[in-house]
């Protein structure tokens, strides 16, 4: 098949999951058109069946706000008309869906009859697109896609309660390639961060405030108190400065490390014990699969998708949001109980590959060719 693929191309887990998507489906020898604003991060190497269509929007001096969407809905009638393209893929619903509509209606009228799949990814529904701001448009281009799909059952029934929707909602989990993670440990990299073997903590995100990660440093000054050990900090965004403050002011703040914004997660991911997601809200948390997909155990909130992924005192552990005392404790509890760690060190594995690409991808493709007719 011939695909349309748009996403955001940050690091966010929506451009990370349709990267590694098209990528997987180029595999499999399909044509993948990935239509964006920049080269998507994971999009990193040479494939054949790869092709990438960037969106540019000129200036203006009128222009207070240059019309993206007018761009990129542009672009897509190019793509779609110049490689034959057959179905239109967008991640996150804003503004790909709209824009996806109108390149469609622009089509119809050259007689090409084009699908348009949207897949929800939780923001784009439970913060921006329930906001009356958007919601008309959000609302309408959902129910104008040919499919729509959402990342978890959390994500479908937040959608049915917060939208009027007249189509129904497939849930198409995430999925993560274990075969990425099977990595052993760098020892000499273990050794810098942790040289008497401390235990490793790690919280990767885009420190937003949705992620609460004061809650992270919270935690961590409790558990080094009784546990030797160190924090790792992936990721940048807008709270990164005040966090790296907090950290600043604590006793234990030699034991804490910002690596940035980091491609290899699974060489960090390899040296860690353990990773906290304390999220106000999560429709599904990639990253925590990501970790489990690595063998990590996970320390999270218990809202939106995260428990269909992490099992409570299986795979990790769940608290309310912002119950700092009952994260700390679970690590505490975990971390002197030999036997059990590495008992949860192997389940985290074993429910990540239920979401193993092996197993995902296929259902997409089910999907393509249902809306195609095939
Ligand atoms: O808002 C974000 O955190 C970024 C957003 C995105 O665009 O990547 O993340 C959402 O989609 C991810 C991939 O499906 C999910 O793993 C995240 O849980 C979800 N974030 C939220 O729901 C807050």
């Amino acid at each position: 098949m011939n695909i349309g693929i748009v996403c955001y191309p940050t690091y966010g887990g929506s451009g990370v999951l349709a990267t590694e998507l098209g990528k997987a489906l180029a595999d499999k020898g399909h044509n993948i058109h990935f239509i964006t604003y920049q080269q998507p991060v994971r999009l990193n190497a040479f494939h054949a069946n790869i092709f990438y269509h960037e969106v540019s929007v000129p200036t203006y001096p009128l222009f207070d706000y240059p019309p993206y969407e007018t761009a990129l809905a542009s672009k897509m009638v190019d793509v779609i008309i110049n490689n034959d393209v057959q179905l239109l893929h967008v991640h996150y619903a804003i503004p790909h869906a709209s824009a996806a509509y109108m390149a469609k209606q622009i089509l119809k009228k050259e007689g090409i009859q084009i699908p348009v799949i949207t897949t929800l990814h939780g923001t784009d529904i439970t913060l921006v697109g329930k906001d009356k701001t958007y919601s008309p448009v959000v609302t309408f281009s959902m129910n104008e896609s040919d499919a729509i799909t959402a990342v978890s059952k959390n994500l479908r029934d937040e959608t049915y309660r917060n939208f009027k929707m007249e189509k129904d909602i497939e849930v198409i989990y995430n999925f993560v390639d274990i075969k990425r993670f099977e990595r052993t440990p760098v020892q000499a990299f273990r050794q810098i961060i942790a040289p008497k073997n401390e235990r490793i903590l790690l919280h990767a995100s885009n420190f937003r405030r949705v992620k609460r990660v004061d809650d992270v440093v919270n935690v961590f000054k409790e558990v080094n108190k009784q546990i030797p050990s160190k924090l790792l900090f992936v990721g940048d965004g807008p709270e990164r400065t005040h966090i790296e403050g907090l950290c600043r002011q604590m006793d234990a703040h030699a034991d804490v490390k910002f690596l940035g914004r980091q491609e290899q997660m699974e060489d960090i991911l390899a040296i860690t014990d353990l990773f906290i997601l304390p999220s106000e809200y999560e429709s599904f948390g990639l990253v925590a699969l990501e970790a489990m997909a690595a063998g990590v155990p996970v320390i999270s909130t218990n809202v939106g998708g995260l428990p269909e992924i992490n099992i409570e005192g299986v795979t990790g552990f769940l608290s309310n949001v912002g119950d700092v005392e009952n994260m700390s404790k679970n690590i505490t509890h975990i971390f002197s109980d030999d036997i059990a760690f590495k008992e949860m060190k192997k389940n985290a594995l074993e429910q990540a590959q239920k979401f193993d690409i092996s197993t995902i991808v296929p259902v997409y493709e089910n999907l393509y060719k249902k809306v195609l007719g095939e």
